[in-house]
């Protein structure tokens, strides 16, 4: 941890400092706004990158807070992450290991909005969920059906009814969330209010005021973009390669509709613009109608071909990225106006990271570095400025809330609270490592299933199932991870030292699966 950045803000600042693991409930209860995007990535968020974009109002809950620079998500897909952060368990525990094949999250089990509400908070969930059931734990919930829709959305209400609503998706969650905070049945409680954006997800599509945006930009592609997968067969096999059409589809993916082209995924983009009124229609044939008909008269081939998909991917991904940093914006003067500001804990993060483009990708459930890292950016009042480099997981916010409400922590949450780390502290004793687990396989993308151990240098990654393959990173020698070092000579000690860290994690988190599938090749 960095301390030479930090300040104390002033105000609770003196009783909140330096005071440890509170055992009692603080006297004002502090109010929880958790605000999470789907998708949204490190590398497009300026605090942590400043390459690609500029993104000032998420930017400014790191610098009234702090930045973790170690953040990591438990198995890189929403369902699966959104389940780790409500139950504060990992997915072998809390049972929805993937957004597919498992059975819908049970809903019945125990989550922090569950016992925030025990603990005397108001609590509410607007935006997607993404769970298979529905919100339990809520005071109030509107939430969107599966991934929901960027344009005229549906939302569920917990009278059973789906009602559209006319607007963009990212302004919409926002304008519930302002209402709800505006309005919410009692005021003299603390509440916590989960906002979840379904911005960045796939396919990208950006309000008709943002269509212009980066249009005049070319990104320069990362240095893997054209990776030959060597030593890394699970890489190889994956289907979310940016080059490939059957991947990464112009018509659906990157708008190239035309008329009398179809491809794989035609029918479902003809679904979503099908969704729009004629204004926003009208506005959109505006503006992709001439890029398509460009597209399919230059007709690119090859690398050409590749790095113009990439470049429309890039625009897409940042114009819908401006609405949701706007939206963060709206949120934050929220706060300040109603004076609410001066007693919220300020959460942003997303559900996973995202491939700009590394390795030749789009999607995430890799353990490998773009995916398995989400943004954490936390302002607390009271608490320290500055960045925070410990290891942390999404299975930590639950434990963090309940204990910042004052509320016990049960003995089956596998997160540890970050609140010491917020207060300026460093627990000599704090994680050396995290577990990782990613289960859908067979399933769209193809990225095998895998687990592994990552300490702060060093990643260990197995991959399993219809393959039995080890990987070993350094990630400071080497940060793409394209050098696979298991089985050699002169890593032995270090994988042997990791395996051992696997297993210890393994039997620590209890997955038993993960457990009596270890198969160790061991150093040749
Ligand atoms: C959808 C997307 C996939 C994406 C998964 C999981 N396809 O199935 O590209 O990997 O969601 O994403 S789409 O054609 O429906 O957009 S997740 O973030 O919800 O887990
Ligand atoms: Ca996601």
């Amino acid at each position: 941890m960095r301390t030479d950045r930090f300040l104390l803000l002033g105000g609770l600042a003196a009783a909140a400092a330096g005071c440890g693991r509170s055992e009692k409930a603080p006297e004002r209860p502090m109010n929880i706004l958790y605000i999470m995007t789907d998708d949204h990535t490190a590398q497009t968020m300026s605090c942590y990158d400043g390459r690609y974009a500029s993104t000032p109002h998420l930017d400014r809950i790191a610098a009234e807070g702090v930045r973790f620079t170690n953040s990591f998500v438990a198995n890189s897909l929403s369902g699966p992450s959104r389940a780790c952060m409500l139950t504060g368990k990992h997915s072998h525990k809390n049972g929805y290991t993937d957004n597919t094949s498992c059975a819908p999250f049970d809903a019945a089990q125990t989550t922090f909005p569950k016992l925030l509400q025990r603990a005397g908070y108001e609590t509410a969930v607007v935006g997607k969920w993404h769970l298979g059931s529905l919100p339990t734990g809520f005071d109030h919930w509107e939430v969107v059906p599966g991934q929901g829709d960027y344009y005229n959305p549906d939302f569920i209400r917990p009278t059973g009814d789906t009602v559209r609503c006319e607007g963009y998706l990212t302004d919409i969650v926002t304008d519930k969330s302002i209402a709800w905070l505006r309005e919410r049945r009692d005021p003299a409680k603390p509440f916590c209010l989960l906002v979840h954006h379904k911005a960045q997800h796939r396919i990208w599509m950006a309000d008709t005021c943002h269509l212009a945006l980066y249009e005049d930009r070319d990104f320069p592609l990362p240095e893997t973009f054209f990776d030959d997968y060597a030593g890394r067969p699970a890489a190889a096999a994956q289907e979310m390669s940016i080059a490939s059409d059957h991947d990464m589809d112009p018509v659906y993916d990157l708008k190239m509709w035309y008329p009398g082209v179809e491809s794989r995924l035609s029918r479902s983009y003809e679904g979503m613009i099908g969704r729009m009124n004629p204004e926003q229609r009208a506005a959109w044939d505006r503006f992709y109608g001439p890029l398509a008909e460009e597209f399919y008269r230059t007709n690119p081939q090859g690398r050409e071909r590749a790095q113009w998909k990439f470049n429309r991917y890039m625009r897409d991904y940042l114009k819908t990225l401006r609405s949701l940093d706007d939206n963060v914006g709206r949120l934050l003067d929220y706060l300040d106006e109603s004076g609410l500001a001066e007693n919220t804990l300020v959460v942003y993060t997303s559900d996973q990271g995202f491939y700009m483009g590394e390795h030749g990708w789009f999607d995430k459930r890799f353990m490998y570095e773009e995916s398995m890292r989400t943004p954490l950016v936390v302002r607390m009042p009271g608490g320290v400025r500055g960045d925070i480099d410990a290891l942390v997981q999404n299975i930590d916010y639950a434990p963090t809330f309940l204990e910042l409400a004052g509320a016990e922590v049960p003995d089956a949450m596998q997160g540890v609270s970050l609140l010491p780390l917020l207060r300026g502290e460093r627990p000599a004793d704090w994680r050396r490592s995290l577990y990782y687990h990613f289960y859908e396989y067979p399933a769209e993308h193809m990225v095998k299933r895998h687990y592994g151990v990552r300490t702060d240098r060093w990643k260990l990654i197995r991959f399993y199932d219809d393959i039995d393959h080890w990987e070993l990173y350094d990630l400071q020698e080497d940060p793409h991870e394209l050098r696979n070092l298991y089985g050699r000579p002169e890593y032995a000690a270090r994988q042997r030292e990791l395996e051992e860290e696997l297993v210890r994690l393994q039997r620590l988190y209890d997955d038993r699966t993960g457990l009596a599938m270890n198969r160790f090749g061991g150093a040749e």
